[in-house]
């Protein structure tokens, strides 16, 4: 028989999100009685709004008719290109440099095969999962050391760099992983921070890989949306986005990546066409129903909905900081992203997940699970039903019973 791939005996068992699910149920055998409320997951939880859901009623609709009908849509719709390039980007981009994809967490795995076995690696701790766990699938790391995978330069965010890491580490010749509004810390890059990125990134002749997921949350006019307001991203930069968050699309898939034609390697050869052909080996293309509510999504009206459901999960996040800081319990984020970053200083982040499911059957996410610099730490996701968090909120109290 074939062994087994060396890569994936590298990573350790289980991805996070399922090892929570996990807990959760064993904990709901046990107390069958339990209302459990998730704050876990980042999972959207409210309906697609009329206007977007139209769209999709529509994109389903056309598939039976004879004039509406299409097939394989390859790198996407033109349409949803070129709305996407507008809406987002000022229309800086051409079409063929922005990729529909069925999802940023999809992207991020293809973007892996794209640099293969041999890349460095340099990505914020914490940080969403799938870039580290991704890059060991990928061989592009070893296996785990004691406080991190072998291979990978993990860049700090703590509340001593107000979570924004020092860039000295990062290697030369490296792909950057890096989320603003981020993911757990809910921290987001102002300006000057995404210039100084950059600006390592070019002199290190760096690829970076920008995950804007978070992006619609951003209420600060000052904060960039995208690595792309930076002068010189795009001779350094990737951007993977997503409908997931904004528009409720968790489950329906859609998202894009813009890789800039500027984009070139060492040898000068295009980042952009070994993307393309990437993206047509491996991948057949987004949902057309999909593409059909991302193009709704985009309308002024779309964007009023956007902006309307980011703003629900704003007021959830609000209510949990304030809960939070009732509690004397220091925390990061929530005003410009749908998660919080509570410190639980000298804590074992996995004993307080527990303690907060056992005391108030709240279910979140152990900090560690993001990276070695999350120890200590618990996320609390915003997603969730207006009454959930609120009676979520009011159970955290209970946190204060000995
Ligand atoms: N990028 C970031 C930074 C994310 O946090 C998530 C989802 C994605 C991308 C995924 O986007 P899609 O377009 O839907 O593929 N993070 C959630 C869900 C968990 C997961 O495994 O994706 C979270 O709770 O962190």
């Amino acid at each position: 028989m074939i062994k087994r791939n060396k890569n994936i005996a590298n990573i350790k068992a289980g991805y996070l999100f399922p090892e929570i699910a996990r807990r959760r149920r064993e904990y709901a055998t046990a107390h069958p009685e339990a209302k459990i409320i998730s704050l876990g997951v980042g999972n959207t939880t409210e309906p697609i709004l009329p206007h977007i859901n139209a769209g999709l009623v529509e994109g389903a609709r056309r598939l039976g008719t004879v004039e509406g009908y299409s097939g394989y849509q390859d790198e996407g719709l033109p349409e949803l290109r070129e709305k996407i390039s507008s809406v987002f980007y000022g229309g800086k981009f051409s079409i063929d440099e922005i990729f529909i994809s069925d999802g940023a967490k999809c992207d991020i795995g293809r973007l892996q095969l794209l640099f293969g076995a041999g890349v460095k690696v340099a990505a914020q701790d914490p940080s969403y999962p799938v870039y580290v766990d991704g890059s060991v699938l990928a061989g592009a790391a070893g296996g785990w050391k004691g406080k991190g995978y072998a291979g990978i330069t993990y860049l700090p965010c703590t509340a001593s760099n107000n979570y924004f890491p020092d860039l000295a580490p990062i290697p030369k010749n490296s792909v950057i992983y890096f989320c603003s509004p981020n993911n757990p810390t809910g921290a987001t890059a102002n300006k000057s921070q995404l210039a100084s990125l950059v600006d390592v990134a070019v002199r290190k002749n760096c690829i970076l890989i920008f995950d804007a997921a978070y992006a619609e949350f951003i209420r600060d006019a000052s904060l960039p949306k995208s690595i792309f307001e930076i002068d010189g991203a795009t001779s350094c930069a990737i951007e993977v986005n997503s409908f997931s968050k904004p528009a409720g699309f968790t489950g329906v898939r859609l998202g894009w990546s813009v890789v800039p034609k500027a984009l070139k390697y060492a040898g000068g050869e295009s980042v952009n066409a070994d993307w393309s052909r990437i993206a047509s080996t491996v991948f057949n293309g987004a949902s057309n129903i999909a593409q059909a509510g991302g193009l709704a999504a985009l309308d002024p009206e779309g964007l009023k909905e956007i902006r309307a459901l980011t703003d629900f999960y704003l007021g959830n996040a609000k209510l949990i900081r304030d809960a939070l800081q009732k509690l004397k319990i220091n925390c990061e984020g929530g005003d410009n992203s749908p998660y919080i970053w509570a410190h639980f200083p000298g804590r074992d982040s996995w004993e307080v997940f527990s303690e907060i499911l056992e005391k108030c059957q709240v279910v979140t996410t152990p900090g560690a699970g993001f990276g070695p610099a999350g120890q200590g730490f618990i996320r609390f996701s915003a997603f969730g039903h207006r009454a959930d968090v609120e009676e979520a909120c009011t159970r955290l109290e209970k946190l204060l019973d000995k």
